[in-house]
This record gives structure tokens, C-alpha cells and sequence, in this order.
């Protein structure tokens, strides 16, 4: 009802104009009659007796939708427009010209009143609106759809009869259908049109989009005058790309006939439909595409979208060889199933174009890749400075049941229309078959189609029958054209079938009976299109052999020459990666000091805000106190070296981006990455001016949408394109990071190893016990460390230019307990020649803590600076007792190895016991394992007794990961067994953390009692 809406306030606007003078305006507003819902349109009265339609005169004219307040403002308006046309609003003008004029001197449209033409109007927006319910979608034709009441031409008072009256139809400022010079029309070739442009194979969903301009744009192109016809040469080019696409399917399926492929057979067209998609946006200007996609037809889109060469796919199904290269590199990880592995390639597109296409790797988790390639494409539009938008984009291939189920697909579109996540739109294309492994979409879903989802975005919906491959093709043209006008999402909905089972040794009868006997008898698509060009003559039957005996014949010489097939590059070293090192090739460990004067230089710039710029007061206090520090050098906090690490970075010319809930001003109020003038609302930003003429992305601090699987997955994407930036994404809590366990689980830890692919995103996820209670006090550090790969019983090379202990881990784990260290394990993700991810437990109460402070010459790397050590100065996996222990300390009786803040509480607990036989040493890098610096401290204590200390409960925190590895530093220098390793810390316990602050201060209390206890600590069974 929005133009009705709009029609009237248009309307009323103008009788506002025209007859505020009017003394009769006053005297009838009293009486205007009210909504009367008996007499609703939709009663079915109306519908039963669909009266023969006279001419009504104005004054009488009262139903729902005319309802007496309008009926009034029509007669009102004509009133005024007779006296003086150009009183009311042109598109009135323009109604009531054609309408009376019309009226008097054709006799076709004699006895058509307002009132029909009103419903007439209504008809054609049903149809806009509605058509799409009753389109041919459907190829199996058994959906049993209710075609919209709003379809029936009984429901607007016509009949049989009326067919061939001419009405007209007014210009409301419309395009397509009603915009046309042709506002007479028989009511028989208006409803042809709209048949033929909404419910013939494509249905087009777009009138919940509220931007008139799209709207019309969207009704150019449907509501055409003539069907759509491709050229000749057109014909032939979609023909052979669907014949590609059917036979690569029939030959994995002959060659392999057992084999799990996920075939694409039944929805064949996809790939014609990809293919011309792709065309067409290469022609509007895009030069990078990131494709993420699911099990299904994955490798036919790899061999004929892609264009993976085929031998390499056939030998990978085949069981494939491990890669080699020649001198060096054997590293292959753990490899993956065929139908997961990513690649990229340039290919030429029709229109003469190169286009480079790349398939994200993507684990069985459906959906999961969604936001990865939106951060990737995200990522690729920073690097070749598309501001625009245009020249990348990312194009997402869906199952019906998967796009419907899985709620990180409503998180990645949710980021569609963010301005630091948006990649200008994300083409989606559904592949829907009509079902789900074995569950029907009525039990799968409660919208009444898949891609339901999608219209929170307004995005338009095209579904389209998956048998039409002209149709296909053309909507994913259309597809590529919203895209490159209106730079936001759009669904193509390929509703097709499922020819076989879920996979090719699955048995759908057993689910789906009728289904399938329908699909038994059912002609392919390439047989149905072959057909029709036959029948039209526009090919012969010799075109049509000759064309499936080339794509045959190359099928069967890939074949054979898959059987040679060996793999020599690896693939992961895209363009930006080149000279990076792959986890058995040594990587020279590096110094992250930095000069004392650039240190000072980027602390000037950031704690420097503009002279008329007016902060809130307590910000402008923590801004002088943090010039203060660069100043005085002293009592540098987490925050400030947070930024002086990212400042530094950016001065060595690197993107730095840090993304979560929240993150500018931080959580903790501690960040202040983004000041507001508390005057004007402006924003500035100080890391956005470290260099001259930055580049205003160059760093990137952003809140988030409040998604975790989502926001994680994007920077994950990101953090992938290019090796030279350091990307970060921050948990609220470091509990919600579980929101996102499948991109722990899936991407992060085991990415590299199964797909090659190199991260070095940074995850911060704020830990510590301090009383918040059970979902604010734990990033769960012992899932991560489960998760990590390095050998509990096997102490690897640990010598300093030998050592590639960290290469060789999935990833590290870290719990800092210093600013100038935070400052030093940021840095030294970029300072190397191979990227690991890097999850920090990071902290909450040390943010402000009087203890956890540096000295700005532990940041830089000069010579006898307290940070400079035999090396230089660099990230400390692990602080030693803070006092000056000699090499060998014979008189401390207790070791106390921890990590993150319990250290301060264990310190100060000393303290007050005046225990000076305790030492306490630091973990700070939990993984990969520091052996060698824990067996220096096992050898300088030799008659300590060896305590773990931790505030996590005994089944959660580092104590399952670091006892192993405690024992096997201890077992290498005979310095007793797994027995002498004491624990303190808490029970085993359910939830992370008591809800009661009272409980969990006395907690706190008996571990650090336990921990300076002078009597010995017992096993703890
Ligand atoms: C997150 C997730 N849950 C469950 C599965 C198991 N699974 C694999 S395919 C599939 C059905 C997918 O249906 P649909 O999205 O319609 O794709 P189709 O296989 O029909 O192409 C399921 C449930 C999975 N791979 N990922
Ligand atoms: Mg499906």
C-alpha cells in the first residue's frame, strides 16, 4: 500500500494547497466518514459476487481501499483540478487529463470509473508484489504453492467480461509497466504483461525494498516491452557452457562411480548462470572475484568456473599425490577432502576480459566461509585501493537448507551495509534443490522460501527455474548489474533438483519417493535446451554431437593426463606472500625493539589531539596522562602500548586493523582508540595520523555488529590477503569467543594444515578472575590450548637459530603480563617470514593495575636497556622472577610457574609472607611450550619445590596443557617426575566461575595462601 500511501499524501498535500480557501473544506472535514471494516476489500462478499462495474459517480464512491476520507480528496482534488489544473500535483494532473478527458471520448473506456481504475492499479501492484507466487518456479513441478488471493482479477470486481474493455492506467511516476505511452490498454493485454514479466520462470521478489529508485530500476528491466531474446551467438556460447557443465558431471560419475562428489546434477545451470555472471561484471568494470561455496557441484564450479586445470582435479579425486617442490618443501599438512580445497586463477571472460577468480578453502561446516570471503574481498578492495568498491567483489554460492538454517549467514549479510565491512555487495546465488540431506524444506524451514532471510536487507530476490538456463543466465546478469549500480547485496534462488542421493552412494527414494520418481523421468537441462534450439531450428542435431564430442574428447585427454599429473607449486603463495616460509623452511627470529626516537615521535602523535578539538574531560586527563608517559618515559599502561605498537607499525608501512563489539573506545573504557568532541559529535581518531598523508583505512579501528561467528570470520578473511598487516579482532568477553568455536575449530587451528593458507590474525580475548562471575571471567584458554599441535613428550629444537618451534605449531597462545611485552608479541606478528595466528587472554583489571607498567627502554632496542637481552630486544616467552636471581639459587625452596594476572596477586601475596625462598616466573607464551626457558629456571632453583599456579578451575585454565610439557622439561635435565608438579588453583568445577563475589574473594584468598603455605604443597590427590 506504500504508493497508495504515497498517492494520497500527494493528494492530500495538494487539497491542503488548493483548499485551504475553501469555506466547504471546513464545513465537510466534520464529516468525514471512518474505516468501516464490513465492507473490506478482501470480505468475501466482494469476491462471490463480482458485480459487473458501472460507472459510479464520485460522491458515492466508498470502499475500504477508496474509503470515504480518500473517495472525499478525489472529488475534492477533481473539483480543484477543474478549476485550475496546475493546483494539484502533476501526477493528479496527468490522472485526471487522461481520465475525464479519456473518459468523454473514448467509448472503450466510457464506463470505467475511479473506482476501477483505483483496483485496476491495485491488480498491477499485486502482481508486482505477489506475481512471484504464481511464476513457473518449480522444474519438478510438484511445489504445491497458494497462488495469492491478490492474483484473482475477481477480488478487484472484474470478470470475463471485461477483458476487453480498454482502461487506462495512469503515470505514477513509475517506471516499467505503468510509466509507458501507452496509458490505454485492454484489461486482457495488461494481464498478459503481467503474466509474461512476473509469472513465467523467473519470479522476482523486490517490492519490500523501500528506495523508489531501485524499485524503478529493478521494473525497467522486468516490465519490458518485449521478452527477452539472446543472439544467436549468445545461444551457442550458453549451450556449450551447459553442456560443460552436464558432462563434467556425467564423466566424474562413469569414472568414479562410487566416489562422494556431491554432484551438481539437476541444477547444471548454476554454472552457465555463473559463468555469465561473471561476464557481465567483468564488463561493468569488476577484476577480482572471492567465491565461497559448499560441497555442492564444487568441483565442476573449480574445473569449468574456475578453470582449475581438469588434470589436476581428476588427479586430486584419484587420491591425489602430495605436492613437491623441487629443493625444498615437502610441507603438505594435513591435506583435505577433494570438495573443500580452495584455488585461484585468471581467466579470459567473453567480452575479452581477464578476470581473476579465487575459491576460498572451506571446511563441511555450511555457511561457515560466508564471512570470510566478504573479509577476503573486503581485504583485496583495501589493497588495490577499489574505493569504489567495484573492480572485487564477492560472490557466495548457498544450499536452500543451509541458507535458510544457519545463522552466520544472516550474520555476513548483516555486515553487507557496514562502512568498515561493506564490500560494495555480495552476489548470492542459492543452489536450491528442494531439499536438505534428507529433510524437506517444510520441515526445514518456517519462511515460505529460502532466501526469506535476505529481505531483512532489502535485498532483491530473483528465483528462477533452474530447468530455463536462459532464464538463469539471464537473472545472474541481472544480478551483476544490481551489483554494479547499486553496490549492495542481491539472491539469485536457482530452484532446481536434486537428481541423485545427497551424495552419489545415497539412496533418496528411501526419504523422498515421489520426488524421485518424478526426477526418474526427468529430462537434464542440457536436454531440454538442446531440445527447444532443435525445435526452433537455431541448431542442428550435427552442432549439437559435434559440440558434446569435443567436451568429451577433452574430458577423457585431461584423463589420461591426470595419471601424470604431479603437483609442483604450492598454491598458497599468492602474489602478496611471495618469500614467505612455510613451516619446515627456518625463519630468522627477529628484534621488535624499536628507536627510541621514532618511539617518541609516534607517542607525541598519539596522545596529541587537535588544538580546537573538545574532548570529554576525563579523556582529555587520560590523554595528558599519557603524553605524560612518553614524556617521562615511566609507567607505560596496556593501552598506551597497545597504540605505540600499532603506531610503530604503521610507521613501517603496515595496515593495521582492529575490529570487535566495541572496540574504539574498548570495553574496559581503557582504549580511546576514537575520541568524540563532546560539542560538535565529531570523531578523531590519532593512529589515523601517524605519518604523513595517511591513508585514512591505512588503520582501521572498528566496532563491530554484535556477532562474534560472524565479525571473527570476516577478519579471518581479511587477515588472509595480505601477509603485511596485522589484523585483529577482540572479543567482549573472552567467553563469547565460543559464538565463533567454528572459526576456531574449522579455520584458525587447523586452516594451514589442511588448506595451506597462512594467518597471522591476532584474537584478544579479555580473561581473568576478578569476581564478574561465570560468562565474564574466562576466554576458555584451555580449548585453544587443546586445540594447539605441538608434542607434549617431545621437546623440539630449541636453539635459537635452529628454532622453528613456532612454525611448525597451528598457532600460539599467549597470557602477557606487561605492557612493553603486549607491545613486543603484537610487533613480532609482522617481524618474521611466516604468519601464525595469535591468541592473547588478555586483560581486564591489569589494564589499571599500579604494577602492570613499562618503561619506555623495554620498548626500544638499545643496548643495555632493561628489554635488551643476549639477542636484542624482543617478546619474552617467559619473565623470570622479578628479583635478581643469580644462575643458580640454592636457597629458594618453591617455584612457582603461572601466567596472566594471578601473577600480581601471587606477588604481592609474597609480600606480605615476606616468602623470599619463592620464586615466581611468568608462562607468557603458554604455546608453543618455552622448554628451554623453563628448564633454565628448573636448573637455577634446583632444590625448588615445582608448583603450577592458575585461579582457573583444575579442568579448565593451562594446568592440562603445561603439566605434560612441565614433566617432559623436567624429565630432560632428571629433575623428578610428573608427581613433583604441585598444583594451586581451583577445584574442578563446572562453570568457569562462581556467581558470588563474596565467594569468589575467598577463593582468591585460599589460593594465594596455598601458594605461599610453608609447609609442602601435596599432589593434588
Ligand atoms: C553446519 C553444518 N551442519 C550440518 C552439516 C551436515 N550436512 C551436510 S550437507 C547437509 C544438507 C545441506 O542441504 P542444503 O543446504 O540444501 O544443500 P544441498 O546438499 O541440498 O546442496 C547437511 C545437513 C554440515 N555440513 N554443516
Ligand atoms: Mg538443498
Amino acid at each position: 500500500m506504500a504508493w497508495f500511501r504515497a498517492a494520497s499524501g500527494v493528494a492530500r498535500l495538494a487539497l491542503r494547497r488548493n483548499l485551504a480557501r475553501s469555506p466547504y473544506h471546513v464545513a465537510r472535514a466534520g464529516a468525514l466518514p471512518r474505516f468501516q471494516p464490513a465492507r473490506c476489500f478482501h470480505s468475501t462478499q466482494l469476491r462471490r459476487a463480482a458485480p459487473v462495474p458501472r460507472p459510479v459517480p464520485l460522491s458515492r464512491l466508498t470502499d475500504s481501499f477508496l474509503d470515504g476520507t480518500s473517495s472525499v480528496y478525489l472529488e475534492e482534488l477533481q473539483r480543484a483540478w477543474e478549476a485550475d489544473p496546475s493546483s494539484v500535483d502533476e501526477s493528479w494532473d496527468n490522472f485526471f487529463r487522461n481520465f475525464v478527458g479519456q473518459a468523454t471520448t473514448s467509448p472503450g473506456i466510457s464506463g470505467q470509473t475511479i473506482h476501477e481504475s483505483m483496483r485496476l492499479l491495485l491488480l498491477v501492484r499485486a502482481y508486482q508484489v505477489n506475481g512471484h507466487m504464481k511464476a513457473n518456479l518449480d522444474p519438478l513441478g510438484l511445489e504445491e504453492r497458494e497462488i495469492s488471493d491478490d492474483l484473482d482479477l475477481a477480488l478487484y470486481g472484474f470478470t470475463e467480461a471485461d477483458l476487453d474493455r480498454e482502461f487506462f492506467l495512469g503515470v505514477w511516476r513509475m517506471s516499467g509497466f505503468l510509466s509507458e505511452n501507452r496509458p490505454v490498454q485492454t484489461l486482457r493485454s495488461i494481464l498478459e504483461r503481467l503474466e509474461q514479466a512476473y509469472c513465467g520462470t523467473v519470479g522476482y521478489e523486490y517490492m519490500h525494498i523501500p528506495n523508489r529508485d531501485q524499485c524503478n530500476w529493478l521494473r525497467e528491466r522486468i516490465e519490458t516491452v518485449k521478452p527477452r531474446e539472446y543472439s544467436q551467438e549468445r545461444r551457442q556460447v550458453i549451450l556449450d557452457r551447459l553442456a560443460w557443465s552436464t558432462l563434467f558431471e556425467n564423466f566424474l560419475a562413469t569414472k568414479w562411480k562410487a566416489a562422494k562428489r556431491f554432484g551438481l546434477e539437476g541444477g547444471e545451470t548454476l554454472i552457465p548462470g555463473m559463468k555469465e555472471m561473471f561476464d557481465r561484471a567483468a564488463d561493468l568494470g569488476v577484476e577480482s572475484i572471492v567465491i565461497g561455496m559448499p560441497h555442492r557441484g564444487r568441483l565442476n564450479v573449480l574445473g569449468n568456473v574456475v578453470r582449475k586445470p581438469l588434470r589436476q582435479i581428476f588427479s586430486e579425486f584419484s587420491g591425489g599425490t602430495k605436492p613437491v617442490e623441487e629443493g625444498e618443501g615437502l610441507y603438505t599438512g594435513t591435506g583435505d577432502v577433494k570438495y573443500h580445497l580452495g584455488t585461484s586463477y585468471d581467466r579470459p571472460t567473453r567480452g575479452g576480459k581477464m578476470i581473476h577468480l579465487s575459491l576460498v578453502a572451506n571446511p563441511s561446516h555450511l555457511e561457515a566461509v560466508d564471512p570470510v570471503v566478504v573479509g577476503k574481498a573486503r581485504a583485496k578492495q583495501y589493497y588495490s585501493n577499489d574505493i569504489e568498491r567495484t573492480r572485487n567483489m564477492g560472490v557466495l554460492i548457498h544450499g536452500d537448507g543451509s541458507f535458510a538454517g544457519q545463522g552466520v549467514v544472516y550474520e555476513t549479510l548483516h555486515l553487507s551495509a557496514l562502512p568498515n565491512y561493506t564490500t560494495g555487495g555480495t552476489i548470492h546465488i542459492v543452489v536450491n534443490n528442494q531439499v536438505a540431506f534428507t529433510t524437506d524444506p517444510k520441515y526445514g524451514r518456517s519462511s515460505q522460501y529460502c532466501t526469506d532471510v535476505a529481505k531483512a536487507l532489502s535485498a532483491p530476490i530473483f528465483h528462477v527455474n533452474g530447468d530455463d538456463v536462459e532464464a538463469v543466465v539471464h537473472v545472474c546478469e541481472l544480478a551483476a548489474e544490481w551489483r554494479q549500480t547499486f553496490h549492495s547485496d542481491v539472491v539469485v534462488d536457482v530452484v532446481c533438483y536434486r537428481r541423485f542421493g545427497h551424495n552419489e552412494i545415497d539412496e533418496p527414494s528411501f526419504t523422498q519417493p515421489k520426488m524421485y520418481r518424478v526426477i526418474q523421468d526427468h529430462p537434464s537441462a542440457l536436454e531440454l535446451y538442446e531440445n527447444q534450439l532443435l525445435e526452433s531450428g537455431r541448431v542442428s542435431k550435427e552442432d549439437v554431437d559435434r559440440m558434446r564430442n569435443k567436451v568429451s574428447t577433452i574430458l577423457e585427454e585431461e584423463f589420461i593426463n591426470s595419471k601424470d599429473y604431479v603437483p609442483r607449486k604450492r598454491d598458497w603463495l599468492s602474489a602478496y606472500w611471495a618469500g614467505f616460509k612455510s613451516p619446515e623452511q627456518i625463519s630468522r627470529i627477529r628484534n621488535t625493539g624499536v628507536k627510541p626516537e621514532i618511539l617518541k615521535r609516534v607517542g607525541q602523535a598519539i596522545t596529541t589531539l587537535p588544538e580546537n578539538f573538545k574532548p570529554h574531560r576525563a579523556i582529555k586527563r587520560i590523554f595528558q596522562q599519557r603524553a605524560e608517559m612518553i614524556e617521562s618515559e615511566e609507567g607505560i599502561d596496556w593501552a598506551l602500548a597497545e597504540a605505540l605498537a600499532f603506531a610503530t607499525l604503521i610507521v613501517e608501512g603496515n595496515h593495521v586493523r582492529l575490529s570487535g563489539q566495541d572496540v574504539e573506545r574498548g570495553t574496559f573504557s581503557h582504549r580511546h582508540a576514537v575520541v568524540h568532541d563532546q560539542e560538535t559529535g565529531e570523531m578523531y581518531c590519532p593512529l589515523d595520523h601517524i605519518i604523513i598523508n595517511q591513508d585514512e583505512e591505512m588503520f582501521t579501528v572498528s566496532n563491530s555488529s554484535l556477532s562474534e561467528f560472524g565479525v571473527l570470520g570476516f577478519e579471518l578473511g581479511y587477515s588472509m590477503e595480505n601477509p603485511n598487516s596485522l589484523v585483529l579482532w577482540e572479543a567482549q568477553f573472552g567467553d563469547f569467543a565460543n559464538g565463533a568455536q567454528v572459526m576456531f575449530d574449522q579455520f584458525l587451528s587447523s586452516g594451514e594444515a589442511k588448506w595451506l593458507r597462512q594467518t597471522g590474525l591476532v584474537v584478544l580475548l579479555p580473561h581473568g578472575y576478578d569476581g564478574q562471575g561465570p560468562e565474564h571471567s574466562s576466554g576458555r584458554v584451555e580449548r585453544f590450548l587443546q586445540m594447539s599441535d605441538d608434542n607434549p613428550y617431545i621437546i623440539p629444537e630449541m636453539d635459537p637459530t635452529l628454532r622453528k618451534q613456532i612454525q611448525e605449531c597451528n598457532w600460539q597462545v599467549v597470557n602477557v603480563t606487561t605492557p612493553a611485552n603486549y607491545f613486543h608479541v603484537l610487533r613480532r606478528q609482522l617481524h618474521r617470514d611466516f604468519r601464525k595466528p595469535l591468541i592473547v587472554m588478555s586483560p581486564k583489571n591489569l589494564l589499571r593495575h599500579k604494577d602492570c607498567k613499562s618503561h619506555l627502554s623495554e620498548f626500544d632496542d638499545v643496548l643495555g636497556h632493561p628489554g635488551f637481552d643476549k639477542q636484542g630486544t624482543r617478546f619474552k616467552r617467559l619473565i623470570k622472577d622479578r628479583n635478581d636471581h643469580k644462575e643458580i639459587e640454592e636457597g629458594i625452596d618453591r617455584l612457582i610457574l603461572c601466567s596472566g594476572k594471578v601473577y600480581y596477586e601471587l606477588d604481592e601475596a609474597r609480600k606480605n609472607t615476606k616468602r623470599n625462598d619463592v620464586a615466581i616466573c611468568r608462562v607468557e607464551q603458554l604455546c608453543p611450550f618455552p622448554y628451554d626457558l623453563i628448564q633454565r629456571e628448573l636448573k637455577r632453583y634446583p632444590n625448588a619445590e615445582i608448583v603450577w599456579c592458575q585461579e582457573e578451575p583444575m579442568n579448565m585454565g593451562a594446568y592440562s596443557y603445561v603439566n605434560p610439557r612441565i614433566y617432559t622439561a623436567m624429565r630432560a635435565i632428571s629433575r623428578g617426575n610428573i608427581e613433583d608438579i604441585k598444583y594451586v588453583g581451583r577445584a574442578p568445577s563446572a562453570a568457569t566461575a562462581t556467581g558470588f563475589l563474596s565467594a569468589h574473594v575467598q577463593e582468591q584468598k585460599e589460593i594465594l595462601h596455598k601458594a605461599m603455605q610453608p609447609e609442602p604443597i601435596g599432589f593434588p590427590f
